[in-house]
């Protein structure tokens, strides 16, 4: 019934009906029957899970307005997962939560989190985001033409490879590594000796399963739920070099046709489902629960943790990447959050 016939109904009907009609927010006709949520990987990752959680939460609060289904493996666009931002600015896709290297093409702030060695570990990363830092990149994704609500995680990223135990950038001589196609990778890569060749996490899977590649990067979450030691990934470096946040966003045009009531109920739900979620994606990674590790470990992975000084000598060699990328990101938002993490707790 168009916003007309609902009037013209009202008028004709009893009277007591009127007020109703007056009252009801004229957004809600224009409600669509589905929201379509994308992410790169579903609910038996942390990821996925937290897309789960944020259209459970909504759905409920909503009493069903807003229907939220998740698209994975970035479906929505045939897996391409470097042009998901621009889709979600277009309205190919209503909703995502993504991760900043994704993303970071099209926002290239978001390199932020891909420089090597910058957050340290959980408490480094939550300083950032926590920080000046966070708030301004936040703003910015804003202003590059989406609405962004609340933080999530994908974690860690560690090396793995089917070859041997890596403890050095030596170790890493000619391996053939999938990256993400995000320029900055290709630069820590090739700095660390490696050959790196970037493609989507579709396309990771099967290069992996024929050797065509040798390793790649990704946390500890991403690897037992995609059961990469069935693709011949046997060693695990943990270097804690990069961890990717994600973010949750709604596209403009969407956020704008929902009434302020309903807006408030999507940033509400963001919010709790981004905070489970990161929770989720640190289970058993933490100082005090390793039971992640002891369970890659019992897939007859070995686990390499590096000493610090190991650690130093790859932070030595891509210091050169470091500070060309900290000028493409802009080096007053890599000082605060180099300063945030210094402070951490
Ligand atoms: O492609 C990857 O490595 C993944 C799944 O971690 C991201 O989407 C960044």
């Amino acid at each position: 019934m168009d916003r007309r016939s609902v009037l013209k109904a009202g008028t004709a009907g009893a009277t007591a009906l009127t007020a109703p009609f007056i009252i009801r927010p004229s957004h809600a006709q224009q409600y669509r029957a589905e929201y379509r949520l994308s992410t790169v990987v579903g609910p038996a990752f942390p990821w996925g899970k937290g897309g789960e959680i944020w259209g459970n939460l909504v759905r409920e609060r909503t009493q069903g307005r807003i229907n939220i289904k998740m698209y994975p493996g970035v479906s929505l666009i045939n897996g391409d997962q470097t042009r998901e931002f621009s889709a979600i600015r277009q309205g190919v896709i209503d909703m995502s939560i993504g991760s900043t290297i994704n993303w970071s093409p099209q926002v290239k702030e978001l390199n932020l989190f891909s420089l090597p060695f910058l957050s340290q570990d959980h408490a480094g990363l939550d300083a950032i985001t926590g920080s000046e830092a966070g708030q301004r990149t936040i703003q910015i994704v804003e202003k590059a033409g989406v609405v962004p609500l609340a933080w999530g995680e994908n974690g860690f990223r560690e090396l793995t490879n089917s070859r041997r135990e890596i403890r050095s950038p030596a170790d890493m001589k000619g391996l053939k590594f999938r990256i993400v196609g995000s320029p900055i990778f290709t630069d820590v890569f090739t700095a660390l000796g490696a050959n790196p060749t970037q493609m989507s996490w579709a396309d990771a899977q099967p290069a992996l399963a024929s050797g065509a590649v040798e390793g790649q990067e990704n946390p500890m979450h991403i690897f037992t739920a995609a059961k990469l030691h069935t693709l011949a990934q046997k060693f695990v470096t943990r270097w804690g070099y990069v961890a990717d946040p994600l973010i949750f966003v709604v596209n403009r045009e969407v956020w704008q046709s929902w009434s302020p009531a309903d807006q408030e109920i999507v940033r509400a739900s963001a919010i709790e489902a981004g905070k489970q979620e990161i929770a989720i994606a640190r289970k058993g990674l933490t100082k005090t629960d390793t039971s992640m590790i002891r369970e890659v470990e019992a897939l007859g992975v070995k686990v390499t943790e590096l000493t610090p000084a190991e650690k130093a000598e790859f932070q030595r060699v891509l210091k050169p990447v470091y500070d060309k990328w900290a000028k493409t990101i802009g080096s007053d938002l890599v000082k605060i959050a180099e300063d945030a993490v210094a402070r951490r707790s």
